[in-house]
């Protein structure tokens, strides 16, 4: 993955280099990334489908106020690329019965063996009772494979060189290790056969018989989109819901495997990371795009957008409960603001008002209201005494300045206030 991890980090710096990130700048960012994914061999309708979002997400949502383009861009990006590589979710095996059963597919060479003792590893260091079955019984020397890897792990092994029928010596296997009291059993299976046809039918049999209560596909990362292929043919056979990719560790194509699995509806659960049984990650999206991104603020950014996302909730809900908050005074002095000076709108209704004074008020105010944080604009009752200091110090105000605003927000929620009363009595509107 580091390739994709050092093309990815190209892209980012391209965003940060960037002075407008105006369409042809958004272009330029977005052929880079194009060119990345399409080394990591990811298919080629995912990679226009995944730009045309970014793209088009950039230049039609909104930019939230505090947050730069380059920022906007760069959280579209993360976001798009936790999506085509696996989405929100981290799915986890669960052992949820006992014995629980979880059958291993996957063609010859593709790490399944490997991976079979790599998992029962994991759980078993997660404190389970875990036991392995070799059920292939076709690749001479997968039995003695899964036996020595078992005895490294420490785990209790069933199989048997003799036997040829894959799904008696599964039952078999089930059954001695379920009255071992074993927990979590593991069946390795065959990757290969007379063709393919024969392969697709054993494991089908294989699953009607052992009934497992999960289905792992081990696909290798190393053959990248191509694995879309292996998938939709083992779930013609039956459904499977995880996947484990092995061989991450040096392979350029390893971001075409994960997409090609996430655009199936099967979640990847673990990625193999190299030979030896400790080599297995648990696989989480968000943490894995982070990492291939490499910007050590990445955090701090996602952060401030779900904040302010939060607040925006926190704001619709003022707004539906009729709360009136400074946000709101500041919104209709701004507004105020661009029609131009007071004077000249009272000019322009004919009067003749000297309000210039006013006119400085209504800057100080929107200065003042510009040093607030977003929760004290949304809840003014928050502002005590320190925080009116702080404010009064950001905005270049003395802290009675903030106090006199503060007064005329309470006076104009009061009058507010009653004139949604009076005209629930019945008033006219207006009144
Ligand atoms: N580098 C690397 N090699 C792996 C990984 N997983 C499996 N292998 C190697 O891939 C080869 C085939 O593995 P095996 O488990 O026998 O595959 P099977 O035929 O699907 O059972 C072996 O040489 C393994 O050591 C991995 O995550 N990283
Ligand atoms: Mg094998």
């Amino acid at each position: 993955m580091e390739s994709l991890k050092e093309s990815l980090m190209g892209v980012v710096s391209r965003i940060r280099s960037s002075v407008l990130l105006d369409s042809r700048e958004v272009d330029l960012v977005i052929r880079e990334l194009q060119r990345a994914l399409l080394k990591a061999d990811v298919d080629v309708g995912l990679v226009l489908s995944v730009s045309e979002r970014i793209k088009k997400r950039f230049f039609e949502e909104e930019q939230p106020p505090g947050f730069s383009k380059k920022e906007v861009l760069v959280k579209i990006l993360y976001e798009e690329l936790v999506n085509l590589l696996g989405g929100e979710e981290t799915p986890e095996l669960k052992v949820s019965s006992t014995p629980f059963k979880v059958m291993f597919v996957g063609l010859e060479g593709s790490g399944k063996t490997t991976t079979v003792a790599k998992v029962a590893n994991y759980y078993k260091r997660k404190g389970y009772r875990v036991g392995v079955v070799a059920a292939d019984t076709y690749r001479p020397g997968a039995y003695e494979q899964l036996r020595s890897l078992a005895e490294k792990v420490g785990v209790p092994f069933y199989g048997d060189p003799q036997e040829r029928d894959a799904v008696s010596l599964a039952l078999r296997g089930v059954k001695v290790l379920s009255d071992k009291g074993i927990q979590m059993i593991l069946i390795d299976t065959a990757g290969r056969h007379k063709d393919e046809e024969a392969l697709m039918e054993e494991v089908k049999t294989l699953y009607r018989e052992v009934k497992p209560d999960a289905v792992v596909l081990v696909v290798d990362a190393t053959q990248g989109s191509a694995v879309a292929r292996q998938a939709r043919a083992f779930q013609e056979a039956m459904p499977f819901g995880y996947v484990i990719v092995a061989k991450m560790d040096g392979s350029a194509k390893g971001g075409g495997a994960l997409s090609a699995v996430a655009s199936s509806k099967a979640r990847v659960i673990f990625i193999g990371t190299g030979e030896k049984i400790e080599d297995l990650e648990e696989f989480n999206p968000k943490k894995f795009v982070a990492r291939l991104l490499g910007m050590p603020d990445l955090e701090a950014l996602l952060q401030r957008f779900s904040e302010f996302a939060r607040l925006e909730k926190e704001r619709a809900r003022a707004i539906a409960s009729g709360k009136i908050t400074l946000l709101d005074l500041k919104e209709q002095l701004e507004g105020l603001r661009k029609m131009g000076p007071l004077s000249k709108i009272a000019e322009m209704m004919g009067l003749q008002v000297k309000v210039s004074e006013e006119d400085l008020n209504i800057d100080k105010w929107i200065n003042i209201m510009n040093s607030m944080t977003m929760e004290e604009l949304l809840n003014p009752e928050i502002i005590d005494s320190s925080r009116m200091r702080r404010i009064a110090r950001g905005s270049g105000v003395s802290p009675r300045d903030v106090k006199q605003l503060l007064e005329a927000y309470r006076n104009m929620k009061k009058v507010m206030r009653q004139l949604s009363r009076s005209r629930m009595r019945g008033l006219p509107r207006g009144f």
